[in-house]
């Protein structure tokens, strides 16, 4: 069968990632106010959350330039039925804080849809065309349409950006990667409150030949991006 599909080679480790644009999608995970925002559910929690910040601005430069070579973007959000019938006890009792899931506070009732501490930030409000998908677990795949999604569009390839990288990135990669997807996971649009985690979370997904996946820098996905749609 002939191979008529752009391939580009994309410098990571633990080697080379094979980037199918026609065939690849960015995900771009939880980057939400509730987890980068003072007040939220992350800060919450007890975390820093200036630790996630940094992870704004590449993810806005990589996310203008996928949507100007014609590509497939989707976004998550973490959250909940106002009436909380989806979170199950066990995650509402863990966190111990004065403020859990489903609480008030300065961005609304913590974690549940439609307050404004659930919103996508600002600066990477999705897009017509660009599939939001409302998970209430951790992974993007558990009790979502996502891989329906994906199979009908011939996606076989993510890009998996955003937040937190143990957490819900790390979660996402592994439902990906036992689905059968390949997972590349640029190191400076993933974000971690705990370096020490953002650490070892990327290197657990490259180990042992890419286990899980590959990790590269957005640098060398946007030097091999198609510039004019022409995948
Ligand atoms: N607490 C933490 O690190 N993360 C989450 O609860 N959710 C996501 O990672 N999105």
């Amino acid at each position: 069968m002939p191979n008529d599909v752009l391939t580009l080679e994309v410098p990571a480790e633990p080697y080379a990632f094979t980037f199918e644009p026609a065939h690849c999608a960015l995900l771009i995970i939880d980057m939400q106010r509730d987890f980068l925002e003072p007040g939220g559910f992350g800060d919450r929690l007890g975390n820093d959350v200036s630790q996630l910040r940094r992870t704004i601005a590449p993810n806005v430069h990589l996310l203008a330039a996928w949507r100007a070579a014609g590509l497939f973007a989707l976004h998550t959000r973490e959250g909940h039925r106002a009436d909380l019938a989806d979170l199950p006890p066990s995650k509402k009792r863990r966190g111990r804080g004065e403020t859990g899931i489903g609480d008030h506070g300065p961005m609304g009732r913590i974690l549940v849809r439609g307050e404004a501490g659930h919103e996508i930030i600002p600066e990477l409000l999705p897009m017509t065309g660009e599939p939001v998908i409302d998970k209430p677990g951790k992974g993007a795949f558990w009790a979502t349409d996502l891989h329906a999604i994906l199979q009908h569009r011939g996606i076989r390839q993510l890009v998996v950006t955003g937040v937190t990288t143990e957490v819900c990135v790390h979660t996402t990669v592994r439902e990906a990667n036992d689905r059968g997807y390949d997972c590349f996971v640029p190191e400076d649009c993933v974000g971690s409150y705990f370096p020490e985690f953002q650490d070892c979370g990327l290197r657990m997904i490259k180990a042992q030949g890419g286990i899980f996946g590959w990790v590269g820098h957005s640098r060398d996905l946007l030097a091999a991006l198609p510039s004019d749609g022409s995948r």
